[in-house]
């Protein structure tokens, strides 16, 4: 964004103060943690500090995290297809296509199997379908939530903004911006106090750094070393509006600084990059040493909410938004960031590393195209919500004790 239109507030100094605690944080926390870090031969960096752990991943992990891009990837075009096309189609979506890296980098380094007492939590935002796919989720049943089906993963009730699958320990997404980041440092703190090694991640926007619960989670996480992780997904704007017209910081893991909490800046745009960094995070605090905070620098395709502006069979959106009203964002600014896809980025890796050829990556792609159709398939063949579905979970069957009294 062009430094003159950027709110008065806006100061150099302003920009410049938090960049250097963060740079001095990193500085000492580095010099307590990183010594081994850097002596380890077997490593090779990137980010200039960043040991590479992706290096070490077997080959069937590396794809598993490509077709992890690939799914998210293709749930969201199918499902604006869907949009755009099919009067009959009720779902919606807040569209996370160009952000695939960053929940896939992070997912990968989680424990995502096992029992519920042991698995790693993820909380999401308002834009949950690529968390929840890289969490684990069943992909045609969260189709069928999608779209308000009685056999959706939540029986209909929750749609793409109340997504949850315990099962797979994705806690859920969350329609207001900011309660998640407190409820995950909750959960970070039962963790502690029964003595697991569960770790607790929240998926957040820049919009979220004007939150007071961004304030408060970080605080608290500091406070009580919590095995808390925090991944701000940095897309430049929220809704309309670019981040600088409600953060004063060029890099928002600046603000970790402020509470003590060792932070990273990364590509988001580069899953294994992410991963990188997701890893050192993972392992931190599973080792009791406390929450971390991670900016990922990506950007989103679509406009904020919905397909206006998209074309079916066409990836992203550029034209106008009708729901813009404020500022939209510049066609060219898109197919800048498009040129930076992380599709591409992940599969001219894995071809580089010789984990797989064109060829192989062509059929993972076309594999995992037919498997999203399925699942859109199948969900479209599902019930419907009744009405009467709507008082059921409302009240607890049975008596509640009134405890609180004795
Ligand atoms: C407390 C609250 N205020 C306002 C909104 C309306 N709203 C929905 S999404 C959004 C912007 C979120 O931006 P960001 O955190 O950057 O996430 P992104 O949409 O870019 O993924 C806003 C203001 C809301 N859902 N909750
Ligand atoms: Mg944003």
């Amino acid at each position: 964004m062009d430094k003159t239109t950027r709110p008065a507030a806006h100061t150099p100094d302003l920009d410049d103060a938090p960049r250097s605690e963060s740079r001095r944080g990193f500085l000492k926390f580095a010099a307590a943690t990183g010594a081994v870090i850097s002596m380890s031969r077997t490593r090779a960096f990137a980010n200039g500090d960043i040991a590479y752990h992706a290096k070490e991943l077997s080959d069937d992990k590396l794809v598993d995290m490509y077709r992890t891009i690939l799914r998210i990837r293709w749930h969201e075009r199918t499902q604006a297809d869907e949009m755009l096309t099919n009067p009959e189609y009720r779902g919606y979506n807040h569209f996370y296509a160009g952000q695939e890296a960053v929940a896939t980098g992070v997912c990968a380094a989680l424990r995502n199997d096992g029992p519920f007492e042991q698995i790693d939590l993820a909380y999401s935002s308002h834009r949950p379908s690529g968390h929840a796919i890289a969490k684990g989720v069943d992909i045609p049943k969260m189709c069928a939530e999608n779209d308000f089906r009685a056999t959706g993963l939540n029986g209909g009730y929750a749609a793409e903004m109340h997504l949850s699958d315990p099962d797979v320990g994705f806690i859920g997404a969350d329609g207001m911006i900011g309660p998640s980041m407190p409820i995950a440092t909750g959960s970070a703190f039962a963790f502690r106090a029964r003595g697991s090694d569960q770790v607790a991640v929240v998926f957040g926007g820049d919009g979220t750094y004007a939150t007071p619960h961004f304030h408060s989670a970080l605080n608290n996480a500091k406070l009580l070393d919590l095995p808390f992780i925090y991944v701000l997904e940095n897309n430049l704007y929220h809704q309309y509006a670019h981040y600088s017209y409600s953060c004063p910081h060029k890099d928002i893991a600046s603000a970790a600084a402020a509470y003590g909490i060792p932070s990273r800046v990364v590509d988001g745009q580069d899953v294994f990059q992410v991963y990188n960094v997701a890893k050192e995070a993972v392992d931190r605090a599973r080792a009791g040493d406390g929450p971390s905070f991670i900016e990922a620098k990506t950007y989103r395709y679509y406009n904020h909410w919905g397909a206006p502006g998209a074309t079916a069979g066409e990836l992203g959106a550029f034209g106008y938004d009708p729901l813009a009203i404020t500022s939209f964002r510049p066609e060219r600014e898109v197919r800048a960031w498009m040129q930076r896809d992380p599709v591409d980025i992940a599969r001219k890796t894995l071809v580089d590393w010789g984990v797989m050829d064109a060829a192989g990556a062509e059929s993972i792609e076309t594999e995992v195209k037919a498997e999203i159709a399925d699942a859109f398939a199948w969900a479209a063949q599902q019930p419907f919500c009744q009405p009467e579905d709507g008082l059921k979970n409302v009240f607890a069957d049975g008596a509640v004790p009134a405890r609180q009294f004795g």
